[in-house]
């Protein structure tokens, strides 16, 4: 079933097939010069995918204030509706990312079984360790997985095998973990015990993974946490990895690092070391901004597929990383974000399709730098907005998802549906 009419969407196709088509044509004559064909890179971007965060469907906000907007979803099944118009009209997000216990339902069964009239699969599955939930027992306060308290760790470690038993009903395969334990002074934990309580027990949840699913640790610069951070920075979260199995691996959150890092170059290590698991695309100005991917530095997102279609191309060994967004939408309406970043993010694919990789790689070993960077800019510099156009066209989606959300007056209909909330707090990892 889909949620916007088809009529609609052919209409606002209609009024600018023609010129999609010669833009194309003419693409397609300027790759073919480069040695490119077109029709490759849009069979690949066609069959490319991002998952949606079911929590990026709401409006997110800040510690100081939220902004709710208008028909905000109410509950999952709402949150998977809102879902289901972001990939009928982008064709790229057909999965969704669910978190526990903002999604949590008695109905598993009917969840997974309204996914499927909706055409959405399920994506990995997010625990929450770093707030406290009504009527629970212990707090995480002082840490989650990591607490000093070991009736705590067991509460949070409990938490993660439920992830994983929601997630085993829903047809999930992965449980990504991110934990907000750290301290805020010098010397109000210890570095050592506190990372060795989080590996042990990060190893009682690994033991409940099937052997069909992986397990992706996030680390995050700072915060909540100010002074340190359990999971810091890449090179602890391959620690992690390492010391759990071959079933576990890194998650690289594009905002959880610090500003100007390079971060393709991480994404590069983690590769070849067997250790990449899959990225929360976003893009952020300063620190964690989780604003829209691409909104601030396409480059660096181009850069990181750079290096993502470096290693699909030459056919890593191992590697398959899982790709969803994570962004907090304050002042847009959240489907309309997360239409235009999932585009974004196959915009980066497809510009690094067509880089020349072996014109790169004489430069490289040649040491013609300028020549190098060039290569790469040349890439980044083609307008492949054609290529994606065509390939939702031709998955009956919309050559301008935006245009065609809005004359479907989708929000206005749900808005009457769905009363307004209030309500503060934001929260988004
Ligand atoms: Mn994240």
């Amino acid at each position: 079933m889909t949620m916007i009419s088809n009529g609609v969407i052919d209409a606002e196709n209609e009024k600018v097939h023609a010129a999609l088509e010669a833009d194309y044509d003419h693409l397609g004559e300027v790759l073919a010069r480069r040695g490119v064909d077109i029709g490759w890179v849009k069979d690949k971007v066609a069959a490319y995918g991002v998952a949606v965060p079911s929590w990026g469907v709401g409006t997110g906000g800040t510690r100081f204030a939220r902004f709710p907007g208008q028909g905000e979803p109410r509950h999952i099944f709402d949150k998977l509706e809102d879902c289901a118009v972001i990939q009928q009209l982008t064709r790229a997000t057909p999965t969704v990312s669910l978190h526990i216990p903002w999604d949590k339902v008695d109905d598993l069964k009917g969840l997974k079984q309204r996914g499927d009239e909706l055409g959405l699969g399920f994506d990995a599955m997010n625990s929450n360790t770093f707030q406290d939930q009504p009527q629970q027992r212990l707090s995480y306060k002082y840490g989650s997985l990591s607490n000093a308290n070991g009736a705590t760790r067991q509460q949070a470690i409990d938490h993660n095998i439920e992830c994983i038993e929601i997630g085993k009903v829903l047809g999930s395969k992965a449980l990504t973990v991110w934990i907000g334990d750290g301290s805020n002074f010098p010397g109000q934990s210890h570095f050592a015990r506190s990372f060795e309580r989080y590996l042990e027990a990060m190893k009682s949840i690994y033991k409940h993974l099937p052997d069909d699913w992986r397990i992706f640790s996030e680390h995050k610069m700072y915060e909540p946490a100010f002074y340190s951070t359990v999971v810091q920075d890449w090179g602890s979260n391959y620690l992690i990895a390492q010391e759990l199995g071959p079933k576990a691996f890194c998650l690289v959150d594009l905002g959880h690092h610090a500003p100007n890092v390079n971060i393709e170059m991480i994404v590069s290590r983690l590769i070849q070391f067997k250790k990449l698991g899959g990225f929360h695309f976003n893009d952020s100005k300063y620190g964690d901004d989780d604003l829209d991917t691409g909104s601030i530095d396409p480059y660096r997102l181009f850069l990181v597929f750079n290096e993502l279609v470096d290693a699909e191309l030459s056919h890593a060994d191992g590697f398959d990383p899982a790709h969803m967004l994570d962004q907090s939408h304050n002042v847009t309406d959240p489907i309309e974000s997360l239409m235009t970043s999932a585009m974004e993010v196959s915009r980066a694919y497809a510009q690094a399709l067509i880089v020349d990789r072996e014109a790169l790689g004489g430069y490289q070993e040649g040491g013609d730098a300028l020549m190098a960077y060039e290569t790469l800019k040349k890439a980044f510099r083609t307008d492949v907005e054609p290529i994606l156009a065509m390939a939702r066209l031709e998955q009956e989606g919309a050559i301008n998802p935006v245009s065609a959300y809005r004359a479907s007056g989708y929000r206005q209909k749900i808005a009457g549906e769905r009363p307004a909330v209030t309500g503060s707090g934001g929260g988004i990892v």
